[in-house]
Formats: structure tokens, C-alpha cells, sequence
């Protein structure tokens, strides 16, 4: 088992964010797609977090939040090739630097769904040099942060990205072609691999991985072919990527939010809920059972987990905290039996720009009135403040009551 360094937190309570669902103002690939009006709405300035950010900061300490999750903007840092912007490297500076002046461990996503337009016009990720790119990119990004930033996270849930753009279509670049979903697995593992090395060689003390988002995919029916198309979607998407890029990951990002049931009709489909399941506002099943079976396998790795997100899309607050709570119990289960998960990322700190979906879907901690902008503690956020104070230097960590 790869060791925690013991000048860490032992435990990351913290909470996550991406540039394109918060920052507002951003040209990139995703913005294009937008202004062709697909998708629900434009982004715009989203939460307009690239001007507030540092008074939404201070929702960090309010929470008594010890790390934070949050990705840099390629295209707002190299909006042309080779063009480096560097008031945006200075803000993304000035925020490292507040969050190490407040004891908060920065966990830095480098790539979250979004890519310059120049990078997606060539090809995107396909595009042969896509990896020089990237790794020019990476580069910029330690010069200009590298010493205030221990643990990165290269490339936010590769399979989605994949899926939702390749064989779906619904996100840019909108294509509906399953066979070029493999190739680009190999070429996503490629560009992970070069990140990888480029950060370990300046930066050899820092942690690399990324965050995979895992599903609990169950049958349909107690049918033998729904049970190996189960089988076949934890294979391809929750197995077949992570063992390719192990060994170039110091721990293992978690993304958990639901199970998802196979049923084979004709062809492969996977099915989000039954009709008597408690569901997010997506439609999204809250099971928290599946966050151990997800974990669950992930032991044969002998390497520290991160949650590196968990969260509900919901308006009842009251379910928010249900399933936070509920979450975390099953962390805290998980490191009894011995599995080493070392942080646990609420998703999101605020109300954000859900992708296709528009501002509609409510994962924040923090809600957002789009009206005016005003942000609200969500009764959710104090819970959540309370399970981390009733957690310090708890191993594992425990679910208290809210009465406790
Ligand atoms: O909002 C997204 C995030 O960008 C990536 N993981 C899942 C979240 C909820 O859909």
C-alpha cells in the first residue's frame, strides 16, 4: 500500500467545483456548443465565481472544510497556442495561495469536460500532437502554481467525457460514433500518462490520479443475459480504464453518485431507477450501499481513495443531508474493514451550470439565487460543518447524530 504522507491531513473533509460550472465569462469548446443552442441554456457567468471568488472562499472556513477541489480553465490560460494568459495564472495563484494561508489542501482537476476551441476545432483529445498540447498546458500550470498545489487530479471522469461526446452525442463535440469510443479510452490513458510523468518530474512529492466515476450497475431482472450485461458495463465502465492507467496513479478519485440497471431488450440499455426509488431531481437513485460496491473492488489496488465526488441534485435539502449522511457512513464502514479512503469531496460547494442540464439541477452546499447571484448556507452545509468537527483526528470516521 502506497503510504499517506504523515504531514497531511489524515482525512480530507472537503467539497469540489469545476471552472465551467462556476466561473462564468469562458470561451471554450462548451461555450460554442452552447451559443449553437444546444444544451438547455448558456452558461454565461454562471455563479460569476471568477470575480467572487475570493468572498466565496470564504465559505470554505465556514464549513471548517480542510481541502478543496477545484479545476483550472485551459482555455482561459492558453486561449490561443502558445499564448499564455497571465492574469488568469495569477488569479489561479492568488486562490492556491489563500487556501494555504487557511490550512486548506488544494486538490487541482486540470482538465474537467472543457478544451480551448483551438484544441477542439484540430481534433480535440484525437488530434495527433493533442498530448504535447496538453502537457505544454500542464507545464503553465505548475510554473505558475506547482509549489502551493500537493495532489492533482489530471482528467475528471474520462469515461463520461467519452460517452456523453462520443457515443451519445449530447455534449460537445456531439458525435454518435461507439466505435471511436475505444480509441479515444487509449488516447484519454495516453494523455493521463505524459500528465502524469510531467508533474511527477517536477514535482515528485506531489499525488496524481483522477477521478473515475463509478456506477453500481445492477440487472434488471434476475435474467442470465441481464446479468452479464451488468457484467459488461462494470467491465467496460467502472474496470477497463482504471487497471490501464494504474499504475500511474498514486490514489484512486472516486466520482459516486447512483446505481444504474442493465437490461438487455434488442441491444444494450441501461435503466436509472425503479418506480418506487427515492431519486434526485435527475432522476438519479440515492443508494448508498453502491458506494461500497464500488469501493469495494478497488482493494486489489493497495492505493489511498479519494472521494473526489459525491452529491444530489435535489431541492430538498433534507434529502441533501440524508444522503451525505448516508454516504459518509458508508466511508466510515469501508475504513473499518481496511480500505484506505482518504478524503471525501462533497459535490459541489455551490449551485452550478449542470451541462446539458442548465442551472436547473441544485447540488450546492451553498445555493445560488440566479436572479441576483446571492448565495444561502443550505441547512446541509452546518450539517455537514458538524460531521467534520465531530471528526477531527477520527479514524474512521463517524456519522454523529444531529443532536450529538
Ligand atoms: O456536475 C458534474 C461534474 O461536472 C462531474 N461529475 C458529475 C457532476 C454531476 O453530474
Amino acid at each position: 500500500m502506497t503510504a499517506w504522507p504523515s504531514h497531511w491531513q489524515p482525512f480530507l473533509w472537503g467539497a469540489a467545483t469545476s471552472s465551467h460550472q462556476i466561473e462564468g465569462g469562458q470561451h471554450n469548446d462548451w461555450t460554442e456548443w452552447e451559443a449553437r443552442g444546444r444544451g438547455r441554456e448558456p452558461s454565461g457567468i454562471a455563479i460569476d465565481h471568477w470575480t467572487r471568488w475570493d468572498s466565496d472562499f470564504q465559505y470554505l472556513t465556514l464549513l471548517g472544510l480542510n481541502s478543496y477541489r477545484f479545476s483550472l480553465e485551459w482555455s482561459r490560460i492558453e486561449p490561443e497556442p502558445g499564448h499564455i494568459n497571465h492574469e488568469a495564472l495569477d488569479r489561479y495563484r492568488a486562490m492556491a495561495g489563500w487556501l494555504r494561508d487557511h490550512q486548506i489542501t488544494p486538490l487541482v482537476t486540470l482538465h474537467h469536460f472543457t478544451l480551448p476551441v483551438w484544441v477542439a476545432r484540430a481534433g480535440g483529445f484525437f488530434h495527433p500532437h493533442a498530448h504535447q498540447w496538453f502537457q505544454r498546458y500542464v507545464r503553465t500550470a505548475l510554473d505558475a502554481l506547482g509549489d502551493l498545489v500537493p495532489l492533482y487530479v489530471t482528467i475528471n471522469e474520462p469515461l463520461v467525457l467519452v460517452v456523453m461526446g462520443y457515443v451519445i452525442g449530447v455534449w460537445p463535440p456531439g458525435e454518435q460514433r461507439v466505435f471511436r469510443a475505444f480509441p479515444l479510452m487509449d488516447r484519454l490513458a495516453q494523455i493521463h500518462q505524459v500528465a502524469y510523468h510531467t508533474i511527477k518530474e517536477r514535482y515528485p512529492e506531489a499525488w496524481v490520479g483522477l477521478a473515475h466515476h463509478l456506477i453500481a450497475f445492477h440487472p434488471w431482472t434476475l435474467s442470465p443475459l441481464d446479468r452479464a450485461t451488468a457484467r459488461l458495463f462494470r467491465f467496460l465502465m467502472n474496470e477497463r480504464f482504471m487497471r490501464r492507467v494504474n499504475p500511474y496513479q498514486d490514489f484512486i478519485g472516486v466520482n459516486y453518485y447512483t446505481r444504474q440497471y442493465a437490461h438487455w431488450t434488442r441491444g444494450l440499455r441501461l435503466i436509472q431507477n425503479r418506480p418506487q426509488a427515492i431519486t434526485s431531481d435527475l432522476g438519479w437513485e440515492l443508494y448508498p450501499d453502491g458506494l461500497q460496491e464500488v469501493l469495494a473492488p478497488l482493494a486489489m489496488f493497495q492505493k489511498p481513495i479519494i472521494i473526489t465526488e459525491n452529491g444530489i441534485a435535489t431541492t430538498d435539502d433534507s434529502l441533501r443531508a440524508r444522503y451525505l449522511e448516508e454516504h459518509l457512513r458508508v466511508v466510515g464502514k469501508a475504513q473499518a474493514h481496511g480500505l484506505a479512503i482518504r478524503g471525501y469531496f462533497h459535490w459541489s460547494l455551490f449551485d452550478n451550470f449542470e451541462w446539458a442540464e442548465g442551472f436547473a439541477p441544485r447540488f450546492g452546499l451553498i445555493g445560488i439565487d440566479y436572479a441576483t447571484l446571492a448565495r444561502t448556507v443550505r441547512p446541509a452545509a452546518l450539517r455537514y460543518r458538524q460531521i467534520i468537527e465531530a471528526n477531527r483526528n477520527r479514524w474512521p470516521i463517524t456519522v454523529p447524530s444531529p443532536s450529538e
